[in-house]
């Protein structure tokens, strides 16, 4: 075996000088506390919701490299302004925090400004909520330019409404900015800053949008349909891009182990050529900052012409993994596109679980680990995409719906104006048809 050529390994991004914040180099050990509203005891649906939520948290602070040494859950009837569960919960939590000798206590649930810097005080240790450990996560996995730019982006619009007294915050932000309860003035300063860099990184990534918009046209003239890959974080959607496609992405039992997305050609069992797209995975309660940061990412999605929805099947929380995806889908504007929904890591579930996964046409069963049930999908995707048409319309000007409805569904190839009448040329399903009126001329 020849020896490994250590002069050749890449830096790692972090001994790079990423300006990103929150990669920590010795393991923190977290706390982890849970929250629910309401004046009722026992196990109720809403306590099962936090339970799992609580269970998903611990494997997001893993994936952020932490190691969890205890959680607790709690439930009171209002938020407290100033500490989310109040002081006689804050109390319970020191306590359980400083027997399990945490170095961090992590909230699954946002915290505001004042009740982030009044819990750090009351616990004396590093307070996160669920949206900084996802930034911190997605931190830790940006690879690419246009990644690093997303989530810095997210994370500044995120911080800057939390600066001010917060002394420890503010020296995360790396290049040291401010000590311990800096004055009004320094704040103001680092705020412009904050603001200049924000306006930065804003434009830099408008660059980026337009460059991938380039790239999008040009593929558009290659006029092959895109199958893109959605679903819930480790669902097993790089793996099963990587069994189609014999690619060699990054895949991982940790969460968001992907960011960048990734296209490569597959070819049908038809011989006709896709693209195939790998990209983010979704996560309930996604930080707002986060979908807008990566809303240049998110657009590859606009261009398929069908979405392959990756289900782990074998997740106990499959369903409200499910229900989180189609939300942030219909939020993105991609409600409408066409998806096949394929249930993954069958191997890991018995011939009677397997019988009650749904079994409609556009449900299909796979291991993309054993490679089970791929050329099934393969089949269906050629039979699904083969039903699509060529036309050229002629739509008034007025008829935006219209416009908006073939951009979504189909792949708009050629659009101008002549006469005041919209003119596209578009592959599109051809169940459509109809819906886009009469002066439409099929090939
Ligand atoms: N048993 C089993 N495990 C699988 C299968 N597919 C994926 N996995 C495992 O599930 C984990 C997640 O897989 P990934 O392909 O990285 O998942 P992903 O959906 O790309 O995740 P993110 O990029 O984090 O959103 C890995 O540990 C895979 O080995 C499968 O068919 N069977
Ligand atoms: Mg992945």
């Amino acid at each position: 075996m020849l020896p490994r050529r250590r002069r050749h390994q890449r830096p790692r991004p972090a001994q790079r000088g990423a300006k990103l914040i929150g990669t920590h180099n010795t393991q923190e050990k977290a706390f982890l506390v849970g929250w629910i509203p309401g004046r009722f005891r026992g196990v109720l649906p809403s306590h099962q919701d936090a339970e799992a939520s609580l269970d998903e948290l611990r494997a997001l602070a893993e994936s952020a490299g932490a190691r969890v040494v205890g959680s607790s859950l709690h439930r009171t009837p209002e938020p407290d302004s100033a500490t989310l569960v109040g002081s006689g919960k804050v109390r319970e939590i020191r306590k359980a925090a400083q027997t399990a000798c945490a170095s961090l206590v992590v909230f699954d649930h946002d915290l505001t400004p004042t009740q982030l810097r009044n819990l750090e005080q009351a616990l004396e240790r590093k307070v996160l909520d669920r949206t900084q450990i996802i930034l911190d996560i997605f931190a830790r996995r940006a690879r690419s330019r246009e990644g690093k730019l997303q989530v810095e982006l997210a994370q500044l619009n995120y911080f800057l409404p939390r600066l001010g007294g917060r002394g420890a915050l503010l020296s995360r932000l790396g290049g040291g900015i401010g000590t311990r309860g800096p004055g009004e003035q320094k704040l103001e300063s680092d705020r412009r800053r904050l603001r200049a860099r924000i306006r930065r990184l804003a434009s830099a990534i408008e660059g980026v949008r337009a460059q991938r918009a380039l790239h999008r046209a040009h593929r558009r003239e290659l006029e092959l349909p895109t199958v893109a890959l959605v679903g819930y974080t480790n669902a097993g959607k790089s793996t099963l891009f990587n069994a189609l496609t014999r690619a060699e992405v990054l895949t991982s039992s940790r969460l968001f182990a992907t960011l960048d997305p990734t296209v490569r050609r597959l070819a049908l069992p038809s011989h006709s050529v896709v693209l195939l797209s790998d990209t983010v995975g979704f996560i309930r309660s996604l930080p707002p900052h986060l979908i807008a940061a990566f809303r240049a990412t998110l657009e590859e999605l606009d261009e398929a012409s069908l979405l392959l929805h990756v289900i782990d099947a074998s997740a106990t929380e499959r369903d409200s993994h499910l229900a989180a995806v189609e939300a942030q889908l219909q939020s993105l504007g991609l409600g409408e596109i066409r998806r096949v929904q394929v249930w993954n890591k069958a191997d890991l579930l018995d011939d009677a679980a397997r019988a009650r996964l749904p079994r409609g046409p556009l449900d299909l069963q796979v291991s993309a680990r054993m490679g089970d049930g791929l050329a099934a999908l393969e089949t269906r995707i050629d039979e699904l995409l083969e039903n699509m048409t060529i036309i050229d319309v002629d739509l008034p000007d007025a008829a935006n719906d219209r416009r908006a409805l073939v951009y979504r569904l189909g792949k708009v190839l050629e659009e101008k104006t002549v006469d005041g009448r919209l003119h596209l040329r578009a592959q599109v399903p051809k169940w459509l048809l109809p819906r886009l009126g009469t002066s439409v001329n099929m090939e």
